[in-house]
């Protein structure tokens, strides 16, 4: 007979957007997000047996995020995101976990004539942060945060050699190549006993965020990369060596291609290894590395 293996439901791609005013100042802050949130618990009965009295129903879910964002701070998004899934745990006997992500898009504050504007933000690029929280009646609140999207490129100081060379290998070895990445990175915090214990020192979330994205960009500007697997490695391991309070770091990041292009067809033109100017971005396919560097043997295990 099949069981119900395991089950949760709620309300996805939910677009909020607020704004603080400061009415001294005059000036504005604005959060754009979209938030998910799926509830888990003793909701077997809907699936199995059409009973709907253990149901939330997904719309109440929505509203819940917006009304949630008007009576508490959006952010750190980490704090946000640990009372809308406090209130789902406490309110509701029977939901015993809620599953908590935001993506927050970027609203950058314009610079007019030389100076801050109160009002006005432009998408600066397509990067998001991340947050996913795991609110749970049983064992507190389990938050990861991250970057997404984060797209580098440089030009050289990244090589690729002594791989493995044999009769199905084309690729050759070089000493200088283009680097290019979209990275994806998260990092795990250790547990939380609950809201209060996000509250307390709740400067952190956004502290690790503005580092570890630094420790992005300076370690795949500044190492002169062996191989994406290396070069991500360092960026973990500076991560870590930073934010005490993280437990574990994961990377994500595509290698995207530039080929270089044989144009000696043509006139003689000289356009490959040392004379490369002009290359053929690739779209697909690409490399694709990814690891996960726990801060010791003890968090390797509590995965
Ligand atoms: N890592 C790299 O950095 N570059 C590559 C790989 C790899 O595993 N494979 N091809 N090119």
């Amino acid at each position: 007979m099949p069981v119900l293996a395991s089950a949760r439901y709620g309300k996805d791609n939910v677009r909020v957007y607020k704004v603080q005013k400061d009415e001294k100042t005059g000036v504005q802050s604005v959060t754009e997000m979209t938030v998910c949130c799926l509830l888990e618990g003793e909701i077997e009965t809907s699936y199995t047996a059409a009973d709907n009295s253990v149901v939330v129903a997904t719309d109440s879910i929505k509203n819940t995020i917006y009304i949630k964002a008007k009576e508490h701070p959006v952010n750190p998004p980490e704090l946000y995101a640990a009372h809308l899934g406090r209130h789902f745990i406490s309110t509701y006997s029977h939901i015993t976990t809620a599953h908590i992500k935001l993506v927050v898009h970027r609203w950058t504050r314009m610079t007019v004539d030389g100076a801050p504007h109160p009002h006005s933000f432009y998408r600066d690029s397509e990067e998001k942060r991340l947050v996913e929280a795991t609110v749970s009646r049983s064992s507190g609140i389990a938050l990861r945060s991250g970057i997404v999207g984060l797209s580098v490129l440089k030009s050289t100081g990244s090589a690729f050699h002594g791989f493995v060379r044999d009769e199905y290998t084309t690729l050759p070895e070089v000493w200088d190549r283009i680097l290019s990445t979209d990275i994806d990175c998260s990092w795990t915090w250790k547990t939380f006993g609950g809201v209060e214990a996000v509250e307390k020192g709740v400067e952190r979330f956004d502290q690790a965020y503005e580092k570890a994205r630094a420790i992005l960009m300076r370690t795949f500007a500044n190492d002169y990369s062996a191989s994406v697997q290396n070069t991500m490695y360092k960026m973990a391991e500076e991560i870590l060596d930073v934010v005490p309070e993280v437990d574990r770091v994961s990377l994500s990041l595509p290698n995207k291609h530039y080929w270089e292009i044989d144009l000696s067809w043509h006139k003689g033109l000289k356009n490959t290894g040392k004379d490369a100017e002009v290359f053929a971005p690739q779209t697909n396919p690409n490399g694709l590395i990814k690891c996960e560097v726990a801060r010791d043997e003890r968090t390797v295990a509590i995965r």
